[in-house]
């Protein structure tokens, strides 16, 4: 069916229309958050009639569903995404004009909806926008934050924490379902009972906190499909009449109503670590449980009681291990609630659920203390605990005899939950998110699962939408592409591969390199009015920006400017081409090495500063508060992306493949997705450098820090900088625990495990190798164009074709 896209006429007159209605005013003297509500609801109309065209072809046409389980989704600002994927930007926005409306100052207006940490919860998001497109029926779940992750404020150079009231004015583009509110259970006891010669539990004395639904709605690209991000809110079951009890138990009804709403208020900012805090396992439990019983609902409701067919129709997939309380949920309401038997449970469950894997690192791999399973969640401990059995027995026949092999598998061990294990052992599927991090899965973390069962583990390489992270954060370049090669790419990235003969060809390249120049300074200018800070856009804009980490390594990206920093200040005649590090980093409130290193960024800012000739060629730039808003003009303002993390550390990393498809070029370790971006681009259009995964593996016996520093005269110096008040007249001792951690290392442990000092060398050569290459205007210009041209691979369309062929088998719906 075709659909109507409002012209700008009507567009004008439905936004006077709302703003009239709504707020009984008019263009002239509205508020600019009036302005955005009214547009706002201009476009919310308008993906509502997309969606009455699609509403109930799932139903009728028995279409697979799959439901993408994920604590994070970091949507990101909704209002211009989804003009676009509405394929009717140009519309709005002559509308916009012609109304004298600020566009800029409108988008600027709407909240950003923070509710996840990083790249786990951006990939949950692009997935959404990419399932949606493609026509696949599909539905996100995860909680509704009531605070988002922390807004940064940077306060003399460190990191300062502000909460994220994100909902604070409403949120315009929730559709609140109470109708549809369920109930969650927490504590309490379990009873068996008998009937019919079978042992059935009941659940008593339980509290009960209810799951309350909002849903976000999700646009496919020039599509009448829509799908929802079905968001849950905890609500207590405590009522206002309360209110007629005497005081004090008015006051403790109160505080009763608190706790159980306190499990939806905030967003654990860990990220890549792990901490066992039983509020935590209560989101999880929380929103899983509330997800599973809409799932199990929704399948009745189109299928009756058919269990049988239940795999081939729903499909549900575990965003790391957050929510793989989910498995034995279900298990549960399939015993408990529908009578089924044992077997045919898990055997449903084993069919229906997948688990993608999202890192390596031993600290973020979720282990709860048990006795916190048994206390808040009885019943599902007991089914873990059965599940244990058997997967336990089936082990033995495998291994015999190998305790610790088979403890090392286990769901239940030395008094823990392994939630890794429960989620390979009880899924149809287990994948990594980029080749090197699956294979690492194979041959190291999950090798013992692989080995009897090689054929669950797959690879499905992440991927970014081509639509927010290039069509909507890069107009310019877009037209640009749209000029040379036409606009086939926006509906199939595919076709993008046209643009590679483009990089020959002097014109596009010289125009190509204007728009860069024009993303720079629209960066520069935000950043200027937010933080006050002057960016040279003649200089060249290196960008590391991701969640601070010391496997990513943002220590050796300090290091490398002060020892940019001290060659200047050795060699006055030599030239050097001006350049701006733009950091952008949150760091985990209880992370302290991650806090100092923020610190330590800007005092190598300061001391740039001070000095007459290095300030005038190194800029160190900080962002406040990095997040997706800032990200979307960040990325088309880079030259330098920085992906420079321990080799076998990063999963995959999706920053990577933003900066490449709008044209910078990469700086990196051969780690996560870099690999495939150097397949992609080739050795000539990438900067490689550092040791390998293997190299790395083998250092961990051999590497001694103390070598490098004693045999290298620049290392040394650096390193005696960090302490002897080169940085901090004030107080010299500030990065001692740096320096003492490459060094000597912490508690124990070895020195420089992150091979920060190791690595160092080659990257600051590499980076020479880049000035001298980015004097080259031609070359640097060809290997710009060249990485939008070999993004294809890196479009999150293809990484959800992947997971539908390889995964969940969905059939795209006829609309
Ligand atoms: C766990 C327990 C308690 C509290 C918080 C957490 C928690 C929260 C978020 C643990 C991990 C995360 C996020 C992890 C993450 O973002 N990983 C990244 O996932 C990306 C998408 O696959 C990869 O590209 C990155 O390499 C990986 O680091």
């Amino acid at each position: 069916m075709e659909f109507q896209r409002m012209t700008v006429e009507q567009i004008k007159d439905s936004i006077q229309n709302k703003l009239r209605t709504q707020f009984a005013c008019e263009v002239s003297d509205a508020t600019p958050e009036q302005l955005y509500q009214a547009l706002a609801l201009v476009v919310r109309d308008e993906i509502m009639q997309r969606r009455s065209y699609s509403r109930d072809a799932r139903k009728e046409q028995q279409a697979k569903k799959v439901y993408y389980l994920s604590a994070e989704f970091l949507v990101g600002r909704a209002l211009h995404n989804n003009m676009v994927n509405l394929v009717n930007e140009k519309n709005y926005m002559q509308a916009l004009d012609e109304l004298g409306i600020d566009r800029g100052v409108v988008f600027e207006e709407e909240p950003e909806p923070g509710l996840g940490n990083g790249g786990l919860g951006r990939l949950a998001a692009c997935f959404l926008d990419s399932l949606t497109t493609l026509k696949l029926p599909a539905m996100g779940c995860t909680i509704r934050y009531e605070f988002g992750l922390f807004r940064q404020k940077l306060v003399d150079g460190y990191q300062v924490e502000v909460p994220d009231n994100w909902l604070a004015a409403g949120n315009i583009w929730e559709i609140p379902h109470p109708e549809e509110t369920v109930e969650i259970h927490f504590g309490g006891r379990i009873e068996a009972y008998e009937d019919n010669g079978r042992t059935y539990y009941r659940h008593l004395d339980y509290k009960t906190v209810q799951a309350v639904p909002y849903d976000i709605p999700v646009v496919g690209y020039d599509s009448t499909k829509v799908n929802f991000l079905r968001t849950w809110s905890a609500r207590s079951v405590q009522q206002i009449d309360m209110m007629h009890f005497n005081r004090g138990q008015y006051v403790q009804a109160m505080e009763e109503r608190e706790l159980a709403e306190v499990i939806s208020k905030i967003l654990y900012p860990n990220d890549d670590s792990y901490q066992g805090k039983e509020l935590r396992l209560k989101q999880q439990y929380f929103f899983s449980s509330a997800s599973i019983q809409y799932a199990v609902k929704d399948f009745i409701d189109v299928y009756g009681y058919n269990w049988a067919i239940f795999p081939d129709k729903v499909a549900i997939h575990i965003n790391d291990t957050h929510p793989a309380v989910a498995i034995p949920e279900l298990i549960r309401i399939l015993l408990d609630d529908y009578g089924l038997d044992w077997d045919t449970a898990e055997s449903i469950a084993r069919r229906t659920f997948a688990y993608t894997n999202h890192t390596v690192l031993v600290e973020a791999l979720e282990k709860w203390p048990e006795s916190l399973f048994q206390e808040q969640l009885p019943r599902i401990y007991m089914i873990l605990q059965e599940m244990n059995t058997r997967l336990c027995a089936e082990l033995w026949d495998a291994f015999p005899g190998q305790w610790e092999r088979i403890g090392h598998m286990a769901i239940l061990a030395y008094n823990q939950v392994h939630m890794a294990n429960l989620c390979v052992a009880y899924t149809h599927s287990v994948n990594g998110v980029s080749a090197i991090h699956s294979d690492i899965l194979k041959k190291q973390t999950f090798h013992d699962f692989y080995m009897l069962e090689p054929r669950k583990f797959v690879n499905v390489t992440n991927g970014i939408t081509h639509r927010r992270w290039l069509m909507q954060c890069n107009p310019g370049l877009s037209s640009l592409i749209d000029e040379a090669i036409g606009d086939a790419w926006r509906k199939d990235m595919r076709q993008i591969e046209a643009l590679k003969p483009f990089a020959d060809d002097a014109a596009f390249r010289q125009k190509f390199d204007e728009i860069k120049y024009h993303n720079k300074l629209r960066l520069a200018d935000h950043v200027y009015r937010h933080q006050g800070i002057e960016m040279n856009p003649e200089s060249i804009f290196d960008a590391q920006a991701k969640r601070l980490h010391e496997y990513k390594r943002q220590l050796m990206n300090a290091l490398g400017i002060m020892m940019l920093y001290n060659e200047i200040d050795e060699h006055p005649d030599k030239e050097f081409r001006p350049r701006t590090f733009i950091f952008g980093a949150k760091a985990a409130p209880g992370y302290h090495r991650a806090k100092l290193t923020i610190k330590l960024i800007n005092a190598v800012g300061d001391l740039v500063r001070k000095h007459p000739r290095a300030s005038k060629l190194i800029n160190v730039v900080f962002l406040e508060n990095y997040c997706v808003s800032q990200a979307e003009l960040l990325m088309p303002a880079t030259e330098i992306s920085q992906q420079i993390s321990t080799a076998g550390k990063e999963a995959s990393g999706t920053g990577n493949m933003k900066f490449m498809m709008n044209g910078a070029v990469t700086l990196g370790t051969m780690d996560g997705a870099n690999c495939e971006i150097y397949d992609q681009v080739g050795p000539d259009n990438i900067y490689i450098f550092g040791l390998t995964a293997e190299e790395v593996d083998r250092g961990y016996a051999t590497y001694r820090a103390h070598e490098v520093y004693e045999t290298n005269p620049k290392i040394r110096r650096v390193m005696e900088q960090l302490i002897d008040g080169t940085l901090c007249p004030e107080n010299p001792r500030m990065f001692q625990e740096i320096y003492h951690s490459l060094l000597f290392g912490d508690g124990g442990g070895m020195a420089d495990p992150y091979f920060v000092l190791k690595d160092l060398t080659s990257y600051v050569n590499t980076q020479k190798q880049m000035m001298q290459d980015y004097n080259d205007r031609d070359l640097w210009l060809k290997k710009a164009v060249l990485n939008t041209a070999c993004s294809s691979l890196f479009t999150s369309d293809r990484t959800i074709e992947e997971y539908n062929k390889l995964i969940w088998h969905l059939k795209p719906l006829k609309l």
